[in-house]
């Protein structure tokens, strides 16, 4: 598609937000976009992929709000060259994409990789770096092999050895040309998504599995630094949580209590163990008999020294004590006034500052992208086809502001990755929820710049 003329920056530019120039940010600050191999490729049965947890959790009635799947999605992986013009075109310096381990390891361990699915990705590479764009490869965006979940998916150890030889395939194979790679992306969905709040693939409702699920994810990670440092001279490497801030309902000793123990679920067991601490020994008492089950080694394997941290962050939280609900005792409630997204997800660029000045002092992270952040809301073509998505360029706008904040205030912030290029297969929630910066039309595949991604571009091109 051509792209139409970059209206000019201020036009775009919420009437409150004060000035945001390209250059008021570090001259080597990484901008780029990010995108998931199963919201956006389709082509779910060609050339030798496997079928992974999201194809069959999408034939459960029910399970997608559209009835709907990713077995064509964006069609992305036909139309690749096309939506990478789209991305240098938008003056991006970094991709961000995943890759389909169904694609790769279709048999399974100790088999031959599938040589199509390598070649795709391979392909896809090249043509990034054809375009000026640095590929960000993130190795797990939740399809799992079905073939793997026969026996217990995530909740088994043995996950652990596969997804340690498909990152041993993958960097051998790309690793000449890849110099980023994220291992998981979120892996509090992975886990409690997908295995205690059921929501997700595989389905699951059950706290031991997803405890146990969520050591093998924070496992693996750890092997997979180890692989990628011995097959990648020079690789920068991180893993992308999905993190909130998060504040207490009321003054109450027991509202603070339960924002203390959903904060140590939601974020302090995954930081903690990764920075070294072990799991938080307040939500790890209160696993009791269903806590991880570990091996000696484990913990440190986990806290393999990383380059980078990822945040994808969406949204803060605002706890209540609340007995009845889930294994922490904690509910999030509405905070009073604040505004949304169509999601239902609050909007609170300061609590993104909030969440990195915590990084930093709490954990010390050195270096920080933010590997996700983004909007859903409604889009409405207009008869001449233009998409004035402007709550979505004022979210990106006020966000970027907060990130340029941080920076002032001396926060190791080194990129940005948008959420997302294009409108794609919005899990659980079918095509019903736009984030692209890209309009899809899904009948006719047709993409369109919306308002929100020529802001970026005329931010980025200046
Ligand atoms: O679409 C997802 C993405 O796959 C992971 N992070 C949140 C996004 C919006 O829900």
């Amino acid at each position: 598609m051509s792209l139409a003329p970059a209206p000019a920056t201020a036009s775009l530019l919420a009437a409150n937000v004060p000035a945001l120039r390209r250059r008021d940010f570090p001259a080597d600050f990484r901008w780029g976009c990010s995108t998931s191999a199963y919201q956006i490729e389709g082509a779910a049965t060609l050339d030798g992929r496997a079928e992974s947890i999201w194809d069959r959790f999408c034939t459960v009635r029910g399970n997608i709000r559209d009835g709907s799947s990713g077995a064509v999605a964006c069609d992305h992986y036909h139309r690749w060259p096309e939506d990478l013009d789209l991305a240098a075109q938008l003056g991006i310096g970094a991709y961000r994409f995943s890759i389909a381990w169904p694609r790769i390891l279709a048999d399974g361990a100790g088999k031959p990789p599938n040589a199509k699915g390598l070649d795709f990705y391979s392909r896809l590479i090249d043509g990034m770096l054809a375009r000026g764009l640095e590929p960000w490869a993130t190795l797990y965006h939740w399809d799992l092999p079905q073939r793997l979940q026969e026996r217990g998916g995530w909740s088994h150890r043995d996950t652990v050895d596969e997804f340690a030889e498909f990152t041993d395939v993958l960097s051998r194979r790309l690793g000449d040309r890849v110099r980023r790679w994220i291992t998981h992306n979120e892996p509090w969905c992975s886990a409690f998504i997908g295995c205690y709040d059921g929501t997700h693939a595989p389905g699951l409702r059950d706290w031991r599995t997803a405890l146990q699920a969520c050591h093998h994810v924070l496992l693996s990670h750890g092997r997979a630094v180890q692989v990628l440092r011995a097959n990648v001279p020079g690789a920068q490497v991180g893993i992308a949580l999905s993190l909130h801030p998060n504040s207490s309902a009321s003054a109450s000793a027991a509202d603070v209590a339960a924002t203390r123990r959903y904060d140590g679920l939601r974020n302090r067991w995954f930081l903690d163990p990764l920075y070294g601490r072990g799991y938080p020994a307040d939500i790890w008492a209160l696993c009791g008999d269903n806590a991880p089950r570990m091996e000696s080694s484990d913990l440190a394997t986990i806290a393999a020294p990383t380059d980078f941290l990822g945040v994808n962050y969406y949204f803060p939280e605002t706890i209540a004590h609340a007995p009845n609900d889930g294994p922490m005792s904690a509910r999030v409630v509405p905070t009073p006034g604040a505004e949304r997204t169509d999601l239902g997800w609050e909007v609170s660029p300061a609590g993104l500052l909030v969440l990195l000045e915590r990084l930093q002092r709490e954990y010390g992270a050195q270096q920080i992208y933010i590997t996700e952040n983004g909007a859903s809301y409604e889009d409405h073509p207009a008869a001449d086809g233009t998409i004035d998505d402007a709550k979505r360029c004022l979210y990106l706008q006020q966000h970027l502001l907060a990130v340029r904040e941080a920076i002032e205030r001396g926060l190791p912030v080194k990129g940005y990755f948008a959420w997302t290029l294009m409108d794609n297969f919005e899990w659980a929630e079918g095509y019903t929820r736009r984030f692209g910066l890209v309009h899809v039309d899904f009948a006719t595949q047709q993409r369109r710049l919306k308002h929100s991604g020529a802001w970026y571009r005329s931010f980025l091109r200046e």
